[in-house]
């Protein structure tokens, strides 16, 4: 058992933290207030091979592990939650396609993909299925041979609107997961129209919006894998996707940490700093215990998947769960450290707080997660 990082990782992770401090941390605020990732930054992140991480290397991407994966996620989330959150959606599709689509399929996608000049989006939730994702009703109907014609409405979609290609996960055949297929519909496509950006809490740089279907009529060749596989490659794809999202929440929560401690050492209360107070000083051991504790469990979730580990789905979920309600936390004992001044915009720690909020809901609620755990324990 060896718990120190390869040099090839710790070079990996120096050279994303360095990008991320320089090119996204300054102007994450800008970003968050225009509402939009500039496309110039993600293409820049792609040069860097962020944008296909786990995408082999003769697909055209930069075939780490997802060792490296999380530790990438976490460099860039120290720097920025939203634009890290937002390439972790993009690279779970870019794997989906490298993993399931045919030689031809990946041909066609993945050079795009891999250079971010097209954007992938994952269109799983709809309006009355979350959780419960197998019973989505989204309808892919054959047009002749060639064609399919898909017709719903997908809800909650990152990067709804700003993509350029969709995973829609819809019905082709009987009720459950087993009638599931994932069919790639391109932006342009007639029949396709977007809600308005959804107002919320935080992610404000993303898009967040409804994807409709109506009709739209897609090539046959867009099914990634068998007609019924659809599901199957929704949840591959989501174990990724669900340590990528936990790296998110442990990059950012550090940095909310790294932020308290330099205010402990400069604010003054009571003729003292505040890091001269016990109770400040017990706060953050029990924060930094429970970082560490969370960091060493992801690695050993990542490298249980990179592995195809028998329980690695299992520990995905527990490393979900556990992550981002930690990051959860950490991040708003930071802002309670701030005071005041925690709750001003201006201090960056609000933000960190209701960007991390919503990682404890999206890619499976954690509750979600819990039932996935319960399930493998008890063999149901
Ligand atoms: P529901 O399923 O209605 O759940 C409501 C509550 O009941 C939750 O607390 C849930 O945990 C609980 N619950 C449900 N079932 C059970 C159970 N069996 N046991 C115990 N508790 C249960 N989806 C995509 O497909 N693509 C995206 O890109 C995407 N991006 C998102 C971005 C944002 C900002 C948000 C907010 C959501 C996004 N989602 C996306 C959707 C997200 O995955 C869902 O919101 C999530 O899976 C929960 O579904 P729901 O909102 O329908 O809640
Ligand atoms: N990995 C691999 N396969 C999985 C899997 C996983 N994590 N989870 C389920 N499956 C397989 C499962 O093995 C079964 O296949 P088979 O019959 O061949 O054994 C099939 O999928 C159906 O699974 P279940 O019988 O468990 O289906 P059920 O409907 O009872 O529960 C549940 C599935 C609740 C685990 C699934 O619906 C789920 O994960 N829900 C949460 C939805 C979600 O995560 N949404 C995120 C949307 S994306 C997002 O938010 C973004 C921001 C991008």
């Amino acid at each position: 058992m060896d718990f120190a990082l390869t040099d090839d990782q710790a070079q990996i992770r120096d050279m994303v933290r360095g990008f991320a401090a320089e090119k996204i941390a300054p102007y994450a605020a800008q970003w968050e207030n225009e509402k939009a990732i500039p496309r110039q930054i993600l293409k820049e992140a792609a040069e860097l091979g962020l944008a296909a991480i786990t995408v082999r290397e003769e697909s055209g991407g930069s075939g780490l592990s997802r060792v490296e994966s999380v530790l990438i996620f976490e460099e860039l989330s120290y720097a920025d939650p939203v634009v890290a959150s937002f390439l972790s959606i993009h690279n779970m599709c870019a794997w989906m396609i490298d993993s399931y689509g045919s030689t031809e399929q990946r041909q066609v996608w993945l050079p795009k993909l891999c250079a971010m000049e097209q954007v992938a989006s994952y269109c799983l939730t709809e309006p009355s299925s979350g959780s419960d994702a197998a019973a989505l009703k989204t309808k892919a109907v054959k047009d002749g041979n060639s064609h399919y014609r898909l017709t719903g409405s997908k809800a909650f979609i990152s990067g709804g609107g700003y993509s350029d290609l969709y995973l829609v996960m819809c019905r082709t055949g009987e009720e459950g997961p087993k009638g599931i297929s994932c069919i790639l519909v391109e932006t342009g496509t007639e029949g396709l129209s977007f809600g308005a950006n959804e107002r919320k809490m935080g992610w404000h740089a993303q898009a967040t919006a409804m994807v409709n279907l109506d009709q739209a009529r897609v090539p046959a060749t867009h099914l990634i894998g068998a007609e019924g596989q659809g599901f199957s490659i929704a949840m591959n794809g989501l174990n990724g996707g669900r340590l990528n999202i936990a790296a998110c929440s442990l990059g950012a929560a550090q940095s909310a940490l790294d932020k308290a401690l330099a205010y402990m050492k400069e604010r003054k209360a009571f003729g003292r700093n505040l890091a001269q107070f016990q109770a400040l000083q017990f706060k953050i051991a029990d924060m930094e215990t429970e970082l560490q504790a969370a960091r060493v469990f992801l690695y050993h979730a990542a490298w249980k998947l990179s592995t195809n580990a028998p329980d690695a789905r299992k520990f995905c979920a527990m490393a979900k769960r556990l992550v981002t309600d930690t990051g959860f936390r950490v991040a708003n004992e930071a802002l309670q450290i701030h005071g005041g001044y925690g709750y001003l915009a201006d201090f960056g720690i609000e933000k960190i707080v209701r960007d991390l909020r919503v990682h404890q809901i999206l890619e499976g609620t954690n509750e979600i997660m819990r039932l996935i755990v319960a399930r493998d324990m008890l063999g149901g």
